[in-house]
């Protein structure tokens, strides 16, 4: 495989398939209290490919009135956002070599045509932690390149069970989803791909 960029660290096949289908499980108990919705682009107003929610302390998300941001509840149901389950903090323990929990999960959820547009994450106030990724379901096209937008970009497969992250060089490198392969995992029974971002939002 091609080099990846430095800060790009690629963790294959972290989680065994029982430890997914427990996460799956988990994914599923947060999504009935905090359900799926659609964000769309600052002032645009276009909609977004994937489905969302989070868990955490914050959650991200986006509208066309007030952009992209950190809140405490849902945009729906006005409820404070689930608790991150505790396998996903365990796992920021064993790889973010941060010593303080993430605040914040998103949780993505791509249908077969979903896709997601080259972006940096940078709505955090502090950069220091890394971004963490887990990856469930089917596999995605990952592309990611440095901090500038024009910047060369590298792409890999990201298979379910993969966990990735964005740290140092990379924290704040453009990065996108291309394409789902539809059919490649048989995870999620009605199909797709989750994909579980954490992250630490606010300065100590
Ligand atoms: C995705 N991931 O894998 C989209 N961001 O569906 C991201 O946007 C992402 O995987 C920051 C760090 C890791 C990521
Ligand atoms: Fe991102």
């Amino acid at each position: 495989m091609q080099k990846l960029p430095d800060g790009t660290l690629l963790f294959p096949d972290f989680l065994k398939k029982q430890e997914q289908e427990q996460l799956v499980a988990s994914v599923r108990d947060v999504v009935k209290r905090a359900p799926l919705f659609i964000s769309t682009m600052p002032k645009t107003g276009k909609p977004m490919s994937v489905r969302m929610t989070n868990c955490g302390t914050l959650g991200w998300l986006s509208d066309k009135e007030n952009g992209y941001r950190y809140q405490a509840h849902h945009p729906q149901t006005g409820n404070a956002w689930p608790p991150i389950p505790d396998q996903l903090l365990a796992i920021w323990d064993e790889l973010s070599g941060y010593a303080h929990s993430p605040q914040a999960c998103l949780i993505n959820y791509y249908g077969t045509d979903a896709k997601m547009g080259l972006h940096q994450d940078r709505d955090e106030q502090n950069f220091d932690a890394p971004v963490l990724s887990v990856s469930l379901g089917d596999s995605a096209l990952f592309r990611v390149g440095g901090e500038n937008r024009t910047d060369k970009t590298t792409s890999f497969k990201l298979n379910s069970g993969d966990v990735m992250m964005l740290s140092g060089k990379s924290r704040l490198a453009f990065h996108g989803i291309s394409r789902i392969y539809p059919g490649t995992s048989m995870l999620l029974k009605q199909g797709g791909r989750i994909n579980l971002t954490l992250r630490r939002v606010t300065e100590l």
